[in-house]
């Protein structure tokens, strides 16, 4: 059988030394979806399932020198950020992102923008200055197809939807397409989406367990790939919304590390047929 073309999809990301979120939980996610993954890295961490130890930021030239190499050979169908953490990174990947979107590079398509606002820890604290949430705002929502923030970070970027404490339709920061992450309901956990026409709200049943580590980033990364896949954007994250539930359920008795355990990232379309 011929092989069909692979899709190239890049991540902007932080790396998690502990294999559970940032980069790591993209490139098995996509390698799960079977699709390509490319990474820039932002920072690396130092961190396990307990805590962040350390995280060495990267110089933004660097960062912007790994976008460029990939894009200018391999393109790329869609792009992710997750983990940035610093002013100055935000404002190279803004201008290397509307660079190659705006044809720069000479890209046959746009790709794709999906960014994961990562400005809070697993507990819900704030990782970063203010103004990292600011930059956001001003620089990377205005590029963005879909903003993924979890409850905690739609606070620290000033954005809501209707029923989550917004007035109105809610306030969309100058995004396109917000989805609310996560928000707990009885057993459920609710996603809601929201194009600026009405919230269309996605509820799962909750999985009681500690081991979410990563789920975020799972979530966005297989909404990512769905919708360079072709999917439209509700039906993008019903399947992203299925693939990150049956992570948390593979992961869900596990015992690795001492804190908050990771998500089990797997094929599982190919677990159920095989
Ligand atoms: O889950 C968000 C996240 C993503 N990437 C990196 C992280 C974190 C949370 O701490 O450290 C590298």
């Amino acid at each position: 059988m011929p092989q069909s073309q692979p899709l190239p999809l890049l991540t902007i990301a932080g790396s998690d030394s502990g294999g559970a979120a940032g980069l790591q939980a993209d490139l098995k996610t996509w390698a799960a979806l079977g699709v390509y993954g490319m990474s820039a890295i932002t920072a690396v961490t130092a961190q396990n399932s307990v805590l962040v130890r350390q995280a060495h930021f990267l110089p933004p030239e660097m960062v912007a020198a790994q976008i460029d190499a990939v894009l200018s050979d391999y393109g790329a169908a869609a792009i992710k950020t997750g983990f940035i953490g610093r002013v100055e990174l935000i404002e190279i990947i803004a201008e290397r992102l509307a660079y190659w979107g705006g044809g720069g590079g000479g890209l046959p398509t746009r790709p794709t923008i999906v960014i994961d606002p990562v400005l809070v820890n697993h507990r819900g604290e704030a990782m970063f200055a203010p103004e990292v949430a600011a930059a956001y705002r001003a620089l990377l929502f205005p590029l963005a197809d879909l903003v993924t923030p979890n409850g905690a970070e739609a606070r620290l970027l000033g954005v809501s939807l209707d029923g989550q404490g917004g007035r109105g339709a809610g306030e969309q920061g100058g995004a396109r397409r917000l989805l609310l992450k996560g928000i707990r309901r009885g057993e459920e956990m609710v996603d809601v989406y929201w194009d600026g026409e009405r919230p269309i709200e996605l509820p799962q049943p909750r999985i009681e367990t500690g081991n979410t580590h990563g789920s975020g980033d799972t979530l966005s990364a297989a909404i990512c790939a769905a919708v360079a896949q072709g999917y439209d954007w509700p039906e993008a994250i019903r399947r992203a919304q299925a693939f990150t539930h049956a992570a948390i359920r593979r992961g869900a008795t596990w015992r690795l590390g001492a804190g908050h355990g990771p998500v089990g990232i797997t094929n599982y379309e190919l677990r159920i047929t095989n």
